[in-house]
């Protein structure tokens, strides 16, 4: 079976997830079930980064050590995946015996490969943002006078320390020819010119060592070094498949690593450098999301307005949120969340199209048949467009969902709908049963609850509960088990004779 290996970064114990958080893990989760259903052999992969200057302060700030600080915060995204229907293969945690043990390797294969020095930095360094600055880059932001971060503007301090570097610079020129021979390498194309300029401008070397806190990995062999949060945090995706044994474990390359725009260049420069020093296979592809405000604001820590995910899940079911995050924006933009945005969404797209088209059908089907489907009279163009256009979805759906762009592939679902919606009335079945027209009713019904079949199978990763409900309906007494497009996605499935349910409200309108 082919495999296919999809990651979400490893968030940061500091804080509790948020809309950011679940919005990258949702996306994964679509992926990894979309996957799934096509007959991959799928390795699904998340957790969270605790390691880190910023974590120890948080824990020292309310006198607890890093570790329980670090519990309390799995504890909560441990418990908010099943709720939003995640179905991740793994949680890397970046203290297990599993992760450091790889961090170490990963260490060990950099230096025997060279790329790794000793020497001393000075730099500026800003807590909240984990990032150093040059004085040139203070300067050119304008930030130098007042010694601010340029990203946050809070006060950076001036560190001089011991510390080892990566030869990062050595690996200029190997990593430009890679990108430039593998265009689906980055994504979207955005955000590969702007790592491409990045490279082109210089890369300089990167400390990849700290002593001055000490949660973190140990350097092997140096024990007053820890290993710097990046090359630390970076290799989960290969220590939670076992890395290094062996050194290219199962699933290795993966194939997607889903993150935020703000994680971009460690993951399309620095990453990519790490694997080719350590002679190991590059990831297939990087897809860097765009940037969500809630209602028009930045969500911020200072503030105290991020958007938590138990205040969505009291207003809405979670597989509307995560139909709502993945259509409302195009997948790469930034975007702004609104309440009043989901509720629009919700009516006209889920009670509206979808909803409508199955109660509808299936209120018919009961009416004029008591639910059971006849065999389909002779074909006519409008039945054969019908046919046609779930055909192309599918097909138009696989494309999106490589790029991906759940935002299309939704938009090409509801094209699909919004036909159903017009077959219904350019046939006017009530019409048909009125005039006797058995033959034609009967074909009419039965491409109605095909399309409708094919159309909650293609949702289905997207609203797992809600289109398993739907499928119930339509399937009836069929046992529906495991789901995919190779066994149920051909026209035709269901036969004359099958009894489908009376429909229930799945996306009963909001007022
Ligand atoms: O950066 N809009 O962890 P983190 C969209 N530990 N996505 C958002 C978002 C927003 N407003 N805010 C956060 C780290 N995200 C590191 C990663 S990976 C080897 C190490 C999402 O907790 C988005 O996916 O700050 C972003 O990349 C991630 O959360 C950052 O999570």
């Amino acid at each position: 079976m082919e495999s296919y290996y999809v990651t979400t970064p490893i968030y940061y114990v500091n804080d509790e997830p948020h809309l950011g958080h679940i919005y990258t893990t949702i996306a994964a989760d679509v992926l990894a079930r979309y996957q799934r259903m096509a007959g991959r052999d799928v390795f699904f992969l998340t957790g969270v980064d605790e390691h880190g200057q910023k974590v120890q302060q948080a824990a020292e700030g309310r006198g607890i050590k890093p570790i329980e600080l670090a519990d309390q915060v799995v504890e909560r995204y441990q418990s908010l995946w099943p709720e939003l229907s995640i179905s991740h293969s793994d949680f890397i945690r970046t203290s297990s015996e599993r992760h450091q043990k790889g961090v170490q390797a990963m260490w060990k294969r950099l230096e025997s490969a060279g790329a790794i020095y000793k020497d001393f930095y000075e730099d500026w360094y800003c807590v909240p943002c984990e990032t150093y600055w040059k004085e040139t880059q203070l300067k050119e932001a304008e930030c130098w006078d007042d010694k601010q971060c340029p990203d946050c503007k809070r006060t950076v301090e001036k560190v001089q320390e011991e510390s080892y570097f990566f030869r990062l610079s050595d690996y200029q020129e190997q990593l430009l020819a890679h990108i430039h021979a593998h265009p689906d390498f980055i994504g979207p194309a955005s955000r590969r010119n702007e790592v491409l300029s990045f490279i082109e401008s210089g890369l300089h070397d990167l400390s990849i060592s700290r002593t001055t806190f000490s949660w973190g990995v140990p350097v092997p062999g140096d024990k007053k070094h820890v290993i710097y949060v990046w090359i630390d945090a970076l290799t989960n995706y290969l220590s939670a498949l076992g890395f290094p044994d062996p050194a290219v474990p199962k699933h290795w390359p993966a194939d997607i690593h889903l993150i935020g725009k703000d994680i971009l260049r460690f993951h399309a420069i620095y990453w990519p450098c790490m694997l080719m020093a350590a002679d190991l296979p590059l990831p297939k592809r990087i897809f860097a999301h765009g940037w969500w405000t809630v209602e028009g604001e930045k969500m911020s820590k200072s503030k105290g307005n991020a958007l938590r995910p138990t205040e969505l899940l009291e207003a809405y079911d979670a597989d509307v949120i995560r139909y709502f995050l993945l259509r409302e924006v195009p997948f790469g933009h930034d975007g702004d969340f609104s309440f009043a945005a989901m509720k629009q969404r919700y009516n006209t797209d889920l009670a509206n199209d979808v909803g409508n088209l199955l109660n509808r059908s299936l209120a018919m089907l009961n009416k004029y048949r008591d639910g059971i489907l006849c065999e389909a009279g002779a074909e006519q163009e409008m039945d054969r467009a019908l046919i046609a256009d779930v055909q192309a979805m599918q097909r138009d759906v696989a494309e999106h969902m490589e790029t991906p762009a759940f935002h299309l592939a939704l938009e090409r679902i509801s094209l699909v709908v919004r036909h159903g919606n017009r077959y219904v009335e350019d046939s006017a079945p009530w019409a048909l049963a009125k005039a006797g027209d058995d033959d034609r009713l009967n074909s009419v019904l039965y491409h109605l609850v095909e399309t409708l079949r094919l159309v909650a199978l293609q949702l289905l990763p997207f609203m797992p509960s809600k289109m398993r409900a739907m499928l119930k309906q339509i399937h009836g007494d069929i046992e529906l088990g495991e789901l995919s497009f190779g066994a149920q996605g051909g026209w035709g499935l269901l036969k004359a004779g099958h009894q489908c349910e009376k429909p229930q409200p799945l996306f009963p309108r909001m007022e």
